[in-house]
C-alpha cells in the first residue's frame, strides 16, 4: 500500500516561524514520524511539498496508478483551490485532508474548504497528530 503525503504552500517553514500557531516541529521531523507510523501500519509513504498550485495538481495527476491514497495538507489552497479539488475528484485517488490548526476556530475565510467535499475525511486542529491520525485513517480505509 502506497500513500503520498502532500504538504502545501509555506509548510516548508514549519518549526521556523509562527510556532505559537503551527508548533515547533519541522516538516522533515513530521515526515520522519509519518515514515515510522507507516512502517508500523505496513504501508509505504512518500512525500511532496510545493508552494505552487499547479505543481500540486501535477503531483496528484502523476500519482494516478502508483499511489493508493493521499494525505494532504493543502494549507492556504484549502480555501481557494478549485484546481486541487478537481484534481482529487478527477483522479479518484482516496484522499484525507489534514490541518495542524483547527480551521473552524480561526478567521471566517479559513472555515470554508474546497477540499473537504472530495475527501473521505478531515482531521483538523490536533497539531502534528492530525497528520498521524490522517495517515492511520487513510490506511484503515484502504484495508477495508
Ligand atoms: O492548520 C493548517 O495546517 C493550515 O493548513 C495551515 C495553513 C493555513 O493557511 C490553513 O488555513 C491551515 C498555513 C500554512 C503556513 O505554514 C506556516 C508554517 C510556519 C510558519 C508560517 C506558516
Amino acid at each position: 500500500m502506497r500513500i503520498l503525503v502532500i504538504h502545501g504552500p509555506n509548510l516548508n517553514l514549519l518549526g521556523k516561524r509562527e510556532p505559537e500557531i503551527y508548533g515547533s516541529t519541522t516538516i522533515d521531523e513530521i515526515n520522519t514520524l509519518l515514515k515510522k507510523e507507516a512502517k508500523t501500519l505496513g504501508a509505504d509513504v512518500e512525500f511532496s511539498q510545493s508552494n505552487s498550485e499547479g505543481e500540486i495538481v501535477n503531483t496528484i495527476q502523476e500519482a494516478m496508478g502508483s499511489v493508493d491514497g493521499i494525505v494532504i495538507n493543502p494549507a492556504a489552497y484549502t480555501h481557494t483551490s478549485v484546481a486541487i479539488r478537481d484534481a482529487i475528484a478527477s483522479t479518484g485517488i482516496p484522499t484525507v485532508e489534514v490541518h495542524i490548526s483547527n480551521i473552524f476556530k480561526r478567521e471566517d475565510f479559513r472555515k470554508k474548504s474546497f477540499i473537504s467535499g472530495v475527501s473521505i475525511g478531515v482531521v483538523s486542529g490536533l497539531g502534528i497528530d492530525s497528520y498521524l491520525l490522517g495517515l492511520r485513517g487513510m490506511v484503515s480505509y484502504l484495508k477495508k
